[in-house]
């Protein structure tokens, strides 16, 4: 039989979770011949087709759930992992059959794990016994890349970890063969040895370069004033630009906000300096902003999209937007605890 492993596609937590379910399911199952590995995107909406499912076993791991029969062992932790109440409720059904013959789940599901490997191991573990030794790198890796918990925005931009450049890499995987050639070294080998296979190394240098580019424009456009940076790149298309190359340049800052445009539609960037020592309690609701622009997100970051030709719109907005945060950083700083110092 030949297991199939759905996995989060151009995502370093979808690689690692894929390559450490089948470490798992091959030495505690042993029932497959071999694996071969396919990535799930969210840019197709609505529920996964029935035709990407092999023939053999599924899983599927860091994507949203499936009802479908195809679909043996699922593991996932995004907050949207259910498309629709009868999901949920599909799922939890499953859960309570298998407590009832008593057999162990195959289908996994806790949003407040930071990876989807660390919630795969743990589930493996505990359910299982499930050996981890020798995983440690990988689980380290996969919370501070999945969770966005680099120790310093110099790391994060500079990119010299091996584990960072391979994140590079599977994010911007052009081609469908890459990221399944990357999983099976991923639970074998060091990091650094995988970056140094002639196939990921390749891939590298003209990735770093570009964000070297991205780094120098958004250096030669982003001004900060009151704690609030401002960039606008509406001039040019821009790829997904690193959200830490701001507070890499300014880390005295406490919010961004950035105007930029792809060939499809313009967007305002709203974010706060994941590294500030400010308590939460003085910092800026920005889904409560971007909601009130059309927008949304979560109480540290969010965005607005707007369409193509709506660039004077997005260019008026966003700098409403960095007036008002600047606003609350003066209001913030007027206080007497601030004053007094
Ligand atoms: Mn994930």
């Amino acid at each position: 039989m030949i297991f199939r492993v759905l996995h989060h596609n151009q995502c370093f937590d979808g690689a690692c979770s894929a390559a450490l379910f089948t470490k798992f399911h091959a030495s505690i199952l042993g029932t497959a011949q071999a694996y071969e590995y396919r990535g799930l995107a969210h840019s197709t909406p609505g529920p996964i087709p029935e035709s990407v499912f092999g023939p053999g076993e599924n899983a599927i791991v860091d994507f949203k759930y499936s009802p479908s029969p195809r679909l043996t062992w699922w593991f996932d932790h995004h907050q949207s992992a259910f498309l629709s109440p009868e999901d949920r409720t599909h799922f939890e059904a499953a859960q309570q059959a298998a407590q009832r013959t008593g057999d162990s789940p195959r289908q996994f599901f806790d949003p407040n794990f930071i990876s989807c490997t660390g919630f795969i191991a743990a589930c493996a573990s505990q359910h299982f016994g499930f050996d981890l030794t020798g995983l440690d790198d990988l689980l380290f890796w996969a919370d501070i890349i999945d969770g966005a918990r680099f120790p310093s925005a110099k790391m994060a931009v500079e990119m010299h970890e091996p584990a960072i450049q391979l994140a590079l890499v599977i994010e911007n995987a052009d081609t469908p063969d890459l990221i399944p050639r990357i999983i099976p070294h991923l639970t074998v080998s060091p990091f650094a040895e995988i970056v140094a296979l002639p196939f990921v190394q390749q891939r590298i240098e003209p990735l770093l370069e570009k964000h070297r580019a991205s780094i120098d424009l958004i250096r030669q456009r982003a001004v900060l004033d009151q704690q609030v940076i401002f960039f606008d790149l509406l001039d040019r298309e821009t790829e997904a630009l690193s959200k830490f190359i701001p507070y890499f340049l300014y880390p005295e800052a406490t919010y961004t906000v950035a105007v930029t445009r792809s060939r499809t539609r313009t967007k305002i960037s709203v974010g706060t300096n994941p590294w500030t020592p400010l308590p939460s309690a003085h910092l800026v609701n920005i889904a409560a902003i971007c909601e009130r622009f059309g927008g949304g997100g979560h109480a540290r970051v969010g965005a607005i999209s707007l369409g193509a030709s709506e660039a004077d719109l997005a260019r008026t907005n966003a700098r409403s937007i960095a007036a008002e945060l600047r606003a609350a950083v003066g209001q913030r700083e007027a206080m007497p605890s601030h004053s007094e110092r």
